[in-house]
């Protein structure tokens, strides 16, 4: 078995090669992996290079052991305005992950909040320890969720489970998870990578063009007319951005205290 690992310093995701797959980790830990829009970026641009790598069939993307990921980076987002997202779309990074050719599994150690739940919701299967928690945490940050967390979660679990965790916030287990079928499997504590890559390399041994065309077609059942509601969801996301409670959100988690919402 050969493995190649592509790490530098200061790499915000780092990816090892070895037997049809490769394992493609999140890697900014002292801010528990924060999704800065230049991590989105290079994660979609090395699973783009995947692609075009033979020797590749499957990817397994994780955090590492503790946690796979808190969101999207909070200090980045904090000072920004609905204009300044109108006019730049700083968040479009995120939609190159749609166009991955070959499926991609997320092994979830740990917490998945935020971007990180939906950066697990639009891979293609999601493997979580038994102790994993997912959450939609962003209505605590005076906002709602922008890549898809309104739309995913309500297309696997329903409207009714959907509105409570992410008018609450509260996170969920991976068993309740599990129950809602955006969780593939559960597994044993440190067990998610393990088994994530083991059914990686089942559909790396696969026929590639059967496989890429047998995940388009599957995204197209699960997906059909998500885009619009994913263009609706990002609109309504930049509109928060014009409201003081996300100033307030935002600038109360930065400086480590309780926010007081004035609904305004
Ligand atoms: N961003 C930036 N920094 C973060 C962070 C985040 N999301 N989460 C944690 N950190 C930083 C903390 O500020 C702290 O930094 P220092 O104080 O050391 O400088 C460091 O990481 C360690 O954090 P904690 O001390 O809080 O660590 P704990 O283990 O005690 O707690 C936690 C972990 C995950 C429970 C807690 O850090 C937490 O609640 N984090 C925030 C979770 C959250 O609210 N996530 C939602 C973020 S909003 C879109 C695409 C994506 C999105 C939106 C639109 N489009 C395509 C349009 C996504 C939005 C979000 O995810």
């Amino acid at each position: 078995m050969t493995s190649s690992m592509k790490e530098g310093a200061g790499d915000s995701v780092v990816y090892e090669k070895a037997g049809g797959i490769a394992i493609v980790r999140l890697n900014r830990p002292e801010v528990r992996n924060a999704l800065s829009f230049g991590l989105i970026s290079r994660l979609a641009e090395i699973l783009h290079e995947l692609d075009a790598d033979e020797s590749i069939g499957a990817s397994v993307l994780t955090g590492g052991e503790k946690f796979f990921s808190a969101g999207a980076d909070i200090k980045e987002m904090a000072g920004r305005s609905m204009a300044s997202f109108e006019k730049h779309d700083d968040f479009s990074v995120w939609d190159a992950l749609a166009s991955v050719g070959k499926p991609f599994i997320s092994a979830v150690e740990g917490y998945a909040y935020g971007g990180g739940c939906e950066l697990a919701m639009a891979s293609d299967m999601i493997v979580a320890a038994e102790d994993a928690r997912f959450g939609q945490p962003e209505i605590d940050l005076g906002i709602m969720p922008g890549a898809g967390g309104t739309q995913r979660l309500t297309r696997a679990a329903g409207k009714y489970r959907s509105m409570r965790y992410i008018l609450t916030g509260e996170p969920f287990s991976a068993a309740e998870a599990e129950r809602m079928g955006i969780v593939t499997a559960v597994v044993p504590k440190g067990q998610a990578v393990r088994e994530a890559s083991r059914i990686a390399a089942l559909i790396s041994a696969k026929p590639r063009t059967a496989v890429l065309l047998a995940k388009k077609a599957v995204r197209r059942a699960a997906e059909n007319q998500l885009t619009e509601g994913l263009l609706f969801e990002r609109s309504l996301f930049y509109s928060l951005f014009a409201t003081l409670d996300q100033k307030e959100g935002m600038n109360a988690f930065l400086n480590k205290r309780k926010p007081e919402f004035k609904g305004e």
